[in-house]
């Protein structure tokens, strides 16, 4: 947990200097406070870029949690038995849920939801590559749960690390669930893989076509990174896009093995020398056209959010009156203080409009 006593400590000293002195000590609290590995809460002064460059990383990923709810929502009406349909809805549920967390998190940074979801709606900003790829079979759901979420994982994994409170702690329940996608990806496409020659043949086509696509979620390659310098110095990112892509292509080599399915890469090798395996060029111009835009499936998902945002609008207005409603009910009689109305100097009901919004907003 935080360690804020030092910020305050020092933000206490600096009072009474002038403006610049001010920064100056703010910033080398802010700086001591990360070198110390100490987090970073939404109290605490922070330089803006540190402030945007947050925004800007959580807003992503929680776009990416919900944009991600398309392509498996693809299947829940065609999962192949009731079992199967009922985690797939929970796996899918999970991921509105993850949205939640970090919508919130970005929300502590002073970035309301209704802005954010502006910007992905008209494009400001981006959400992961990798859901603008199509859901063609049904072993997608276990390629996606396979490869996709363990590859978030493994990017994921240190981000509970990060410096900044509220998404470190975001990041360690959505690992915990992350870890069940994973698992029940795997242990689909085992069953495929260990089915009839046809199940068989359609898990590898399905690895075959979200393998580079998966590696392509770690971000471009290190030295073509515009922000990871600046985001592992304030331990935002604890390790580089390359790292972390390395060390998931060393996690699946052996796990395509117990599948008894083959990773679509002809120059994946073990390399002794540097305790990894060597991998095949990745095609960056894809990765570019995706994040342009011209990905398979960009359209269709940006149009389906917001197809699904304004016919949520209904279910947010009802929330909000709702709870103007109910902010109205529990207004203390006049002459009556906040004390004697519920004791706690805090009326009861007293919901902003805003938290009955977003509720509303991660249901549509
Ligand atoms: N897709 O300087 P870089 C999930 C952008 S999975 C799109 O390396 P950074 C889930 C990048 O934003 C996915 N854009 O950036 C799983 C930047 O553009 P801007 C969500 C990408 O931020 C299953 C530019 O390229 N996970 O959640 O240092 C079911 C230069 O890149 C991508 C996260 O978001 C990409 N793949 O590093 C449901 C994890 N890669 O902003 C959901 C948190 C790069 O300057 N995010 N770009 O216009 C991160 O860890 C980092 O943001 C990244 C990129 C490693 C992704």
């Amino acid at each position: 947990m935080a360690t804020a006593a030092p910020h305050h400590t020092a933000r206490a000293q600096a009072d009474g200097q002038d403006e610049a002195a001010h920064a100056a000590a703010y910033e080398a609290v802010f700086d001591a406070a990360v070198a110390a590995d100490e987090r970073i809460e939404p109290r605490d002064w922070m330089p803006d870029a540190y402030r945007s460059t947050l925004v800007r990383q959580i807003a992503q990923h929680a776009h990416s949690e919900i944009i991600g709810m398309q392509p498996e929502a693809n299947w829940i009406t065609r999962a192949p038995s009731l079992r199967r349909k009922a985690i797939l809805m929970a796996k899918v549920q999970d991921e509105a849920g993850h949205g939640l967390y970090l919508y919130s998190a970005a929300e502590t940074l002073g970035t309301g939801r209704d802005e954010l979801l502006d910007k992905l709606h008209t494009g400001r900003q981006k959400y992961s590559s990798i859901f603008n790829y199509p859901t063609l079979t049904w072993a997608d759901v276990g390629a996606i749960g396979w490869l996709v979420d363990g590859a978030a994982i493994t990017n994921q994994v240190p981000l509970c690390r990060c410096s900044y409170g509220p998404y470190a702690r975001a990041m360690v329940r959505i690992c915990k669930e992350e870890s069940f996608h994973q698992r029940q990806g795997y242990e689909l496409l085992l069953a495929l893989s260990r089915g009839t020659p046809e199940q068989h043949e359609m898990a590898q086509d399905a690895v075959n076509r979200w393998w580079w696509p998966s590696l392509m979620m770690f971000g471009p390659p290190d030295d073509e990174s515009s922000h990871s310098a600046q985001s592992m110095a304030w331990k935002i990112k604890r390790h580089s896009n390359d790292e972390l892509r390395q060390r998931f292509v060393d996690i699946c080599v052996p796990q395509a093995e117990s599948l008894g399915l083959t990773l679509p890469d002809p120059d994946l090798v073990w390399n002794e020398e540097r305790g990894h395996h060597d991998f095949g060029a990745i095609d960056w111009t894809e990765f570019r056209e995706v994040l342009k835009g011209n990905g398979p499936c960009n359209e269709q998902r940006i149009t389906q959010r917001r197809r699904a945002h304004d016919e949520g609008a209904w279910v947010r207005e009802a929330a909000a009156a709702y709870a103007e409603k109910q902010a109205t009910r529990a207004e203390p009689p006049a002459g009556h203080t906040d004390q004697q109305s519920n004791g706690t100097g805090s009326p009861q009901g007293d919901e902003p409009a805003g938290t009955a919004d977003e509720h509303a907003e991660a249901r549509a």
